[in-house]
């Protein structure tokens, strides 16, 4: 007899509103129980929802990007059997993001360095647990020390430590597993091969242990995948350690997988030099790097970039190569302003707060992105499409020039903050940049960035958009400059020159044209900021 189900999503744990981030099934498929039929993705978790039973689906009532919450139906299935469905087992959470105290469904939990800003292959320096110790979220688990920032990283929930993946001294970036925690009920039970298999956790085998099929597992293990489609590799075989995922943040996909699985070479490039290696983006194929041997034509010196260079190079290059730029440069008159700041300097100068063009450009910046929002935006890959993200906050960040390299502090807030105000805090955050004592979180969130050179000199330049913001402002020094209106009479006005730079898949040139406008309207008349 068969019957029809509404298959619905268990019980998450807290988690509420999850998008749905891949659908693993369509409609006629014939699936078994346990087959995995959408994984969600929350910012602290990814999870997949197993088929309770056997059966064929005949509707999927969600989409990739719907929001789903405990009880909502995600597929109606023909069983057979029973009328009833038993209940789902509880999702499989694998945890991959920010800590915050979150509760889990029951099983074992994966726990992966969070978002720590520009910062990869950090040094683990002190491991504050070991196997068997309970831990509480929140409760420091490691702590990750760069040149520039010591950092801990916080249990993310609460659970019993069944594996450590690090030992002090390995190097870890965004989203490398450090341990294992049992969550929930399952804390309480010993560890078993099979309760690991159950959770689909490779990396509750030892470390660089080889399968038959020559996987490396400690690679294996800390590729960025669900549970699902870690199961669909062992099946087919396939090394995830060596397959570069196309979902958000380089996250391993179902498709991926197939693809690899069917010999494609569009997921998995061949290992290349450094210097051509694809990008993570579609691979692009170039001539190999000249290799000269420049002593032959007189003395070198060889010396290695320094942490914040590499880190900063890495991003610039991808940034470059992934962005469609274009940059509109453009011109504001600040004969006025710059009046009103040298006036404003002497009225501030007891309060040690000293004025540059800077905080001025900053206000002047928000009133801009307020009239023109598809500047203050990010873009989001999600399976159905690509999508703007507007944000409704202006955290402004600004290009410091430091003896270690460039690093990009932000304002946060900067439309709720006064010229001094924000005078103040961008010379805390630069001799924090400087002294090499910014904490990541000072560097985050930017949904806009200014890098100014007005202190040094230039004209124009093409400044590197800061992904993901899909435009950054650049500003030369401002200089005297005779302009003429009506071609018959002149004057000499300070000039600031503007180099806009933009993702023309996000804006296009007549927009980009008006945002300068605007902006520079502003600047000749800060009262503009009103409006
Ligand atoms: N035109 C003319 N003069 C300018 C100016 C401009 N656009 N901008 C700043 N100045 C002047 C300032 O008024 C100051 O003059 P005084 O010494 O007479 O007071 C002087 O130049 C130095 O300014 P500053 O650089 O200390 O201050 P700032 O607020 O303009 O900038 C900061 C702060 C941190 C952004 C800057 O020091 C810096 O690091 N800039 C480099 C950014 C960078 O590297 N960008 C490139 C990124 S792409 O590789």
């Amino acid at each position: 007899m068969s019957n029809l189900i509404d298959i619905k999503v268990p019980d998450i744990g807290d988690f509420k509103d999850v998008p749905v981030i891949e659908i693993f099934v369509n409609v006629g498929d014939t699936v078994k129980a346990e087959d995995p039929l959408v994984s969600l993705e929350s910012d602290k978790a990814t999870m997949d929802v197993p088929a309770p039973r056997g059966g064929i689906v005949k509707a999927i009532p969600v989409k990739v990007g719907d929001k789903v919450s405990e009880g909502s139906v995600i597929v109606h299935f023909e069983g057979e059997g029973a009328a009833a469905a038993p209940a789902p087992e509880p999702a499989k959470a694998v945890v991959s993001a920010p800590p915050a105290p979150v509760s889990a469904p029951a099983g074992l939990a994966e726990v992966r360095i969070p978002d720590i800003g520009d910062f990869r292959d950090v040094p683990v320096i002190e491991i504050f647990v070991k196997v068997g110790d309970s831990v509480q979220a929140e409760d420091p688990l490691v702590s990750l020390e760069s040149d520039k920032a010591t950092m801990d990283v916080p249990a993310p929930l609460s659970g019993v430590v069944r594996a450590l993946r690090v030992q002090v001294g390995d190097k870890v970036s965004e989203g490398s597993i450090i341990m294992v925690l049992a969550t929930g009920a399952s804390s309480a039970a010993p560890v078993s091969p099979a309760a690991a298999t159950a959770a689909s956790l490779v990396a509750a085998r030892p470390a660089a242990e080889k399968a038959a099929g020559g996987i490396d597992e400690e690679a294996f293990a800390l590729a960025y995948a669900g549970p699902a489609v870690r199961k669909l590799a062992r099946e087919r075989g396939v090394d995830l350690g060596k397959v570069q995922g196309s979902g958000d943040h380089g996250r391993i996909l179902r498709a991926d997988v197939e693809s690899v699985s069917r010999g494609g070479a569009d997921a998995v490039p061949a290992p290349k030099p450094a210097a051509t290696a694809a990008t993570g983006v579609g691979g692009i194929d170039l001539l190999p790097w000249p290799k000269v041997d420049f002593a032959k034509f007189g003395p070198v010196e060889r010396k290695e970039l320094g942490r914040i260079k590499k880190i900063s190079a890495a991003n610039l290059h991808r940034n470059w190569v992934v962005i469609p730029h274009v940059t509109t440069h453009d011109e504001a008159d600040v004969t006025e302003l710059e009046q009103f700041r040298v006036q404003m300097n002497k009225e501030l100068e007891k309060s040690g707060v000293k004025l540059s063009m800077l905080p001025f450009m900053m206000k002047a910046a928000v009133a801009t992105l307020k009239s023109f929002p598809e500047f203050n935006a990010s873009l989001e890959s999600t399976g159905s499409g690509d999508t703007l993200v507007l944000k409704r906050y202006y955290h402004i960040g600004f290009a410091a020039d430091t003896p270690n390299g460039l690093m990009v502090p932000v304002i946060r807030d900067a439309d709720q903050k006064s010229v001094p105000e924000i005078a103040k805090e961008m010379g805390e955050l630069a001799k924090l940049a400087r002294d090499g004592k910014l904490k990541p979180e000072q560097m985050q969130g930017g949904s806009f960035t200014i890098s100014s050179l007005g202190g040094i000199g230039g004209i124009y330049f093409t400044p590197i958009i800061n992904a993901p913001e899909v435009a950054i402002l650049g500003v030369c020094k401002s200089y005297w400059k005779q302009h003429s209106s009506d071609g018959k009479t002149s004057s000499w006005r300070l000039t600031l020159p503007l180099s806009l730079s933009w993702d023309h898949r996000v804006i296009d040139g007549a927009a980009a044209a008006r945002f300068n406008v605007h902006f520079a309207n502003v600047l000749a008349d800060l009262r503009r900021v009103l409006f």
